[in-house]
């Protein structure tokens, strides 16, 4: 059964260090089982195959609850594991050559950092943006546009791709950002440091509720 179906809601991107010492397994699928329906695998700093493992032990986790799991930047993991999808920024790989490789059938998604990387060929062939960062965060520093609502609500104006926003989406301000356009919320400390991620997500998912309903 495919399990690729847009939209998806709540995208948890994993950060173990952001774990808080737990194990990170337990923390995805308690993510999971809160109500996350997409998961991202971020690891900037393991060895190749070290990265494979943890990511054919999440896509099996994954796979357990009918969650796709993307890979970040490497082509090659995501090829290996059979991922569902690849997310890469702007500098990272070409998306064309990404799919070719992966697959026709693969989500492919591609962080925005500035209203000009909409009009750049190779975005065409993103499924979905991710609004990067919609606020600054500690989790990643080297970012570019903090969009913010207005910048958001531009995007939501100039493409009908689905939106992901990501960086300190909060319970206090994912109803908002849904509200202005946002499709799905992507969060890393939010739920991979909460004291329940299950909780957590659950609380995630009830807010994204609100704001859509104020759609
Ligand atoms: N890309 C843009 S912001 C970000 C990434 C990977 C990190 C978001 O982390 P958090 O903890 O949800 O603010
Ligand atoms: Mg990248």
């Amino acid at each position: 059964m495919n399990i690729i179906q847009f939209p998806y809601r709540l995208y948890l991107v994993t950060d173990e260090a952001l774990c808080l010492g737990r194990d990170f397994y337990w923390v995805v699928e308690e993510a999971l089982k809160g109500g996350v329906d997409i998961v991202q695998i971020r690891e900037k700093s393991l060895p190749f195959t070290e990265f494979v493992t943890k990511a054919e032990k999440l896509k099996t986790i994954c796979d357990k609850y009918r969650v796709p799991l993307i890979v970040n930047d490497s082509v090659e993991v995501a090829k290996l594991v059979d991922a569902h999808g690849l997310h890469v920024g702007q500098e990272d790989a070409n998306l064309g050559h990404a799919q070719e490789v992966i697959g026709p059938n693969k989500i492919l998604g591609l962080s925005l950092e500035r209203m000009e990387d909409l009009g750049k060929p190779s975005s065409e062939k993103a499924w979905y943006y991710g609004i990067s960062p919609i606020y600054a965060t500690p989790t990643k520093s080297d970012t570019k546009t903090e969009w913010g609502l207005h910048g958001l609500a531009q995007v939501r104006k100039a493409t009908t791709k689905p939106l992901v926003a990501i960086g300190r989406v909060s319970l206090e301000n994912a109803a908002s950002i849904i509200s202005h356009g946002a499709d799905s919320l992507a969060v890393v400390s939010g739920i991979c440091s909460a004291p329940s991620p299950a909780h957590a997500a659950e609380a995630y998912r009830k807010k994204i509720e609100e704001g859509l309903k104020e759609q």
